[in-house]
Formats: C-alpha cells, structure tokens, sequence
C-alpha cells in the first residue's frame, strides 16, 4: 500500500483510508494560540497535546491551542519535522490488543529559540497566550537538590541575569522573566507557568526557581510573579518511548501514513493537576484529567507514582541492562525480574505510602506490572537509565529512608541502588561495554572505580545523598553486599538472593 505524506492538504485522504483518526477541527488562524509549551519531545506529544487534542475534536475548543517550542540546539530536528507536514504528527497507541492511529493538530505552530529568540519573548507575552507548559526535564530548572535554591552560578543563569541578554535569554526562565515582565508593565495578568515535569513538586520548584530568579532581576516584578502568578503542581503520566526507525516504517505500512516523527505510546494516560490558574485554563475536565482543588491530593498521587512506577522502572532498567536486556517486557518477562519488581513495590514501598481515597494500590501496582509487560511498545532500557543521578535520589532514596524510619524491610530498595552503582561503570555483566547517559557522568565513575565494593565514594557525592543515608551503617551494609555480590557473580546469579520463594 502506498503511503501518504502528512499534512493538511491529505488529511481527508488520510480520514477516507478509514485506518486513522484525524482532526477536523479548524487549525491555523482560526484558532488562538492559548499554550506556548517549551520543550516538545515524544512525552509532551503524547500527554499534553494529546489532551488538547481531544479538547479541541470533541468539544470544540479554540483558544488552547499549542505553539510548541524548542531552545536547544538538538530541537531544530523536531521544528523540521513538524513544518514539513503543517506541526501535525501521529501518536501510535499500542498494546496486546491492537494498534491504532491518531493524527494530531494540537499543535498549531513552532518557534525554535535559536532561531529568534525576542519572538519567543513576545509571543509569551501576548495576551492570548495563557498557560506556559514544560517539560524541560530535571536539569533544565537549575535546582539543586542539595540546597533547594536556584544554581544562581551556573553560566547559563548568569548569562540570563546579565541586563545585556534580557531580550535575548537562553534559558526558561530568562524566556519566563522577560515575557512576564512585559506583561507587568503591559497590566495583563501573568500566565499560568505549568510544569509537566515528572518530578516531586514539581509546581512548587518552578515558582521557587522563577522567583529567585526574578528577584535577582527586580523585586517588584518578582513580588507581583508570587502574588499574582500560577504555578500548579501536577502529577503526569504515560510510558512513551523513544520513537524507533521502524516505527516509522511499520506507520507507513500498516496505517498507510507517511510521518517524520511520529509518537509511540500506551493507551494508559494520566494527569492529576492542581486547580491553580492566573489566566484562565480549558476544561480539562472534560477529557478525563483529574483537576483538584487541593495541593495534597496532588502530592500522594505523586508519591504512588514516582514511588511504585518509576522506582519499579529503575529497577528493571539498571539491574536489567547490567544482565543485558535491551527492552523493559523482556525482563519483566523473567521470572526473576517480575519477582523483585513485585516484591520490592509489594512489601517496601506499599507500606510506605499514605491512602488515596478511592485507589487500590494493590489494582494500582497489578496495572503497573501489566503496563512493564506491554511487548508492543518496545521501550528502550537505555531511556529508562537516562539520567539516574536525576532519577534513584527521587525514585529510590525517599523510600529507604523512610523504611529505615520506621523499621521496615528494605533489601531490594538497596539491591536496586546498587545495581545503579555498578551500571555507572558501563560494563555488562558479560563484560560488554555501554554508554551511561548521564549528566554527572565523570564523577560516578571516578567515585565507582575509587570505591570498588565500598558504596562509600558514591555516597559521598552531596548533591546526590543526605547526610541520614549516607550515615546509616545498615544501608551501607546492604548496599555493599549486593554490590560485593553483582560485581562477583552478576545479576542473574545475584537475584534469587533478593526473591522469596513461595
Ligand atoms: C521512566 C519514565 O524515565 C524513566 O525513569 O520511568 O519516563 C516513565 O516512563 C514515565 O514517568 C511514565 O509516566
């Protein structure tokens, strides 16, 4: 079968092939712009824009529509892709049941920072845009977890506080200061700046990151941000991998549809966003978000999340790639693996987390157990290892500490923080080498070679660990027999020492 090209002028075409939803909403000028989203990568294109998307079929919304964004450099391939085929794109769901095919127009325009970076200042600030979203992933806030307080030496901040580069800034929160300052001095209202970020308070660190960067700019824009400014803390997800050369030929193939870059994902979808808006928001409502009202609500669906489903990936990701998998459904397709997954969120984490009326974590983690198992969407080990410095101090440590509180089990948790140790090196077991993708690459791995079997260099990274763990002689102990163990006999032998058998 022949394919089509995507874009507007073949929508129809597309629709009469009969294997694709499309969008018959108007786009263009016809529809405001009431979204600027920073950072439109594989996750954004298939949460956010994915919801507006249906905002927009099925209730005809027109004024939310997204002019996606890009300020790095690496972006421009994602500009070219979406203006060849008029920002329209394709988000593949699959899972054991079937494929389908959903063509998205949500997205309504691009602008690369690079490119111009005053327009992406002055589009911030018209009044028709509303809401900022982000997914600019940890590193891009410029928190450090040490602190809580903004990098404010990093070169990239300092290049954005130096008045020189106030029109022409570099980073989201130079674009986020410069904007809303003209909106302050325009009388407009200050859009709501909405993280998308899988991170823990994620709302909450976006105002502080912002307000101390604006303070250093001019306290009284700064002290109308905090007054008047919305910056909803949210609790996102969908497994969404990275898209692969082949599915972009099996799109050709078996839904006839010819797409640059198209998104692969789940049918699971969830957004569970805090009701904190200062210009206005859709009804998200209306297409299945979980809006409310009070910040707590947002915080344990939180935790249960990053908790039971991130943690759960870390521990498939880097044990897993050190055994040599290459896709999360093949190791949760051994026994041993499914195992530790189950075990560890079962009687380390469950124990753990606050109640959430209306949620069965046991429902929870079986959902969770058949989302890993998913073969179809292929998700890619090296994407869930990316990054653990960002990763294990959020997903992992939280729980341990808290188990060590309150005299709960606690092995498997430590199992997984030493099989991060151990990945660091970049060895599989068989002795085949990897890239570790990770921003503070050098230094775990001169801190892993230094230590050997001793976790205690690592631990000794401050930016990573608190003082209680990096103290407490029973983690350190666990810690350094599982590394003892991995390093000698590898992952595979290792294991069973973590299962209990039934
Ligand atoms: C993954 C997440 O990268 C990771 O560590 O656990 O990207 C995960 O797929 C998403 O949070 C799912 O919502």
């Amino acid at each position: 079968m022949a394919s089509i090209k995507l874009n507007s002028a073949h929508l129809e075409k597309i629709s009469a092939a009969g294997k694709a939803q499309v969008p018959t909403y108007r786009r263009d000028g016809a529809v405001k712009e009431g979204i600027v989203h920073i950072g439109v990568g594989g996750f954004h294109r298939a949460h956010l824009a994915f919801y507006i998307n249906q905002l927009m079929q099925k209730y005809g919304i027109s004024d939310y529509a997204i002019c996606g964004v890009g300020l790095q450099p690496f972006d421009a391939k994602m500009r070219d892709a979406l203006r060849s085929q008029d920002h329209l794109y394709t988000v593949i769901e699959r899972s054991g049941k079937g494929n389908s095919a959903h063509v998205v127009g949500s997205i309504n325009s691009y602008l690369f920072a690079p490119d111009d970076r005053e327009a992406l200042v002055a589009k911030m600030a018209n009044p028709d845009t509303h809401i900022v979203s982000l997914t600019i992933t940890e590193s891009g806030y410029y928190y450090n977890e040490n602190t809580h307080e903004l990098q404010v030496d990093h070169p990239d901040i300092q290049f954005d506080l130096d008045p020189a580069n106030k029109k022409t800034p570099r980073t989201t929160f130079g674009f986020l200061y410069a904007a809303l300052e003209q909106r302050y001095q325009q009388g407009l209202r200050p859009f709501t700046v909405m993280s998308c970020d899988n991170m823990q308070k994620n709302g909450s660190i976006t105002r502080h990151m912002l307000e101390s960067f604006a303070h250093l700019q001019n306290p009284e824009v700064a002290k109308w941000i905090s007054e008047c400014g919305a910056f909803p803390n949210s609790m996102v997800d969908r497994i969404t991998p990275q898209t692969s050369a082949i599915d972009i030929t099996k799109l050709a193939e078996e839904f006839g549809i010819e797409d640059a870059w198209p998104v692969v994902t789940e049918p699971f979808m969830q957004w569970v966003v805090e009701d904190q808006f200062s210009d206005g928001r859709p009804p998200f409502e209306k297409v299945g978000v979980q809006v409310v009202r009070n910040v707590h609500d947002v915080e344990l669906f939180e935790k249960h999340k990053l908790r039971l489903l991130n943690a759960s990936h870390s521990a498939i990701g880097y044990p897993g790639q050190l055994a040599g998998f290459k896709y999360v459904h093949e190791v949760i397709q051994n026994p041993l693996f499914y195992n530790l997954v189950w075990q560890m969120m079962q009687q380390e984490v469950k124990p753990l987390l606050p109640d959430i009326p209306g949620v069965n974590v046991d429902e929870y983690c079986i959902t969770l157990m058949e989302r890993f198992s998913n073969p179809t969407i292929m998700d890619q080990l090296p994407r869930i290892c990316l990054n653990g410095s960002g990763k294990i101090p959020q997903f992992i440590m939280p729980s341990i500490a808290e188990a060590i509180w309150v005299t709960g089990p606690f092995r498997r948790l430590c199992f997984v923080t030493a099989a991060w140790f151990c990945y660091v090196k970049g060895v599989e077991d068989s002795g085949e080498n990897f890239v570790v993708d990770d921003p503070m690459r050098a230094e775990l791995q001169e801190m892993a070679h230094q230590g050997g079997n001793d976790p205690s260099k690592l631990l000794s990274i401050k930016s990573l660990f608190g003082d209680d763990l990096r103290n407490d002689e029973r983690f350190i102990k666990e810690v350094a027999m599982a590394m003892e163990a991995i390093n000698r006999d590898g992952v595979m032998k290792t294991l069973p020492k973590y299962i209990d058998q039934k």
